[in-house]
């Protein structure tokens, strides 16, 4: 999984992903046609969706097949390993779509071996994010929660990488230097405008977050808000090829 997003975003020379968070299936379509060029990956909401249904989301997923894109549910899952398989399915079945998920490792390290089981279950193969840090102010991850997090997600083939703090470059380098180079830290909290988002949210640099060791940018709203989202996710997808050519010198 982690080769397949190297390569796509090798490809698209972007390091970004986008963030959907929009509430109606043709404002994702939309969405997906004008940026698609510009993104290695898209994170859904899946629950968020006013106008949900099944058949728009199997053409939605294709849709995004076609941009060349990896599917990423942030669903957050955090409940025990049984149950979050069983999340896995239900309505919205994202087992059957999804590349990638988060979870929080608050309930102990068998969440993972409960989401993988859910791939398994219909024969797909995906990775985990698991929360290490989190963008928004006065969260409660922790240092301490943070090392264990790393520890334990480092040594777990089914782990993909984990999601740092894009909005604080310092906390990332330290994460960075935690983690080491066998698996991915992904970032949101990222806006070209850097500062204070509605509702508790914070922003830091693109480049700034790949100088860091981000190997991918989640932005939303910096991009399906913007007047031209083609446009905008052009330009986080060029700051971000720049911080990483900066980064490898
Ligand atoms: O700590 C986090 C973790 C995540 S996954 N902070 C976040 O903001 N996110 C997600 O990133 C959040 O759920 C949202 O979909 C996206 C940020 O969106 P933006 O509009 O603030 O860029």
């Amino acid at each position: 999984m982690a080769k397949r997003y190297m390569e796509v975003a090798t490809e698209k020379q972007s390091l970004v992903c986008l963030a959907a968070d929009r509430n109606t299936m043709a404002g994702l379509m939309a969405l997906i046609e004008a940026v698609g060029p510009h993104v290695a990956a898209l994170k859904t909401h899946v629950d968020l969706v006013d106008d949900w249904s099944p058949e728009a989301w199997i053409a939605f997923c294709e849709a995004a097949a076609q941009a060349n894109l990896l599917v990423f549910e942030d669903r957050k899952f955090a409940d025990i390993g049984g149950i979050s398989r069983a999340q896995m399915a239900g309505k919205y079945d994202i087992r059957s779509w999804s590349d990638l998920v988060t979870a929080h490792l608050i309930s102990g390290p068998d969440i993972v071996d409960g989401l993988q089981a859910g791939w398994s279950d219909v024969g797909r193969q995906g990775g985990v994010l698991l929360l290490a840090q989190m963008s928004s102010r006065g969260n409660l991850l922790h240092p301490a929660y943070t090392d264990e997090v790393v520890a334990k997600g480092k040594e777990h083939a089914g782990v993909f990488g984990f999601i740092g703090n894009g909005s604080r470059p310092a906390e990332l380098a330290g994460l960075r230097s935690k983690v080491g180079d066998t698996k991915m830290i992904w970032t949101p909290g990222v806006n070209l405008a850097v500062g204070d988002g509605a509702m508790g949210q914070r922003y830091g640099d693109p480049m700034e977050a790949v100088l860091a060791g981000s190997d991918c940018v989640i932005v939303g709203s910096g991009i399906h808000k913007a007047n031209d989202p083609a446009q905008a996710a052009k330009a986080y997808a060029d700051a971000s090829w720049a911080g990483l050519m900066k980064r490898n010198g």
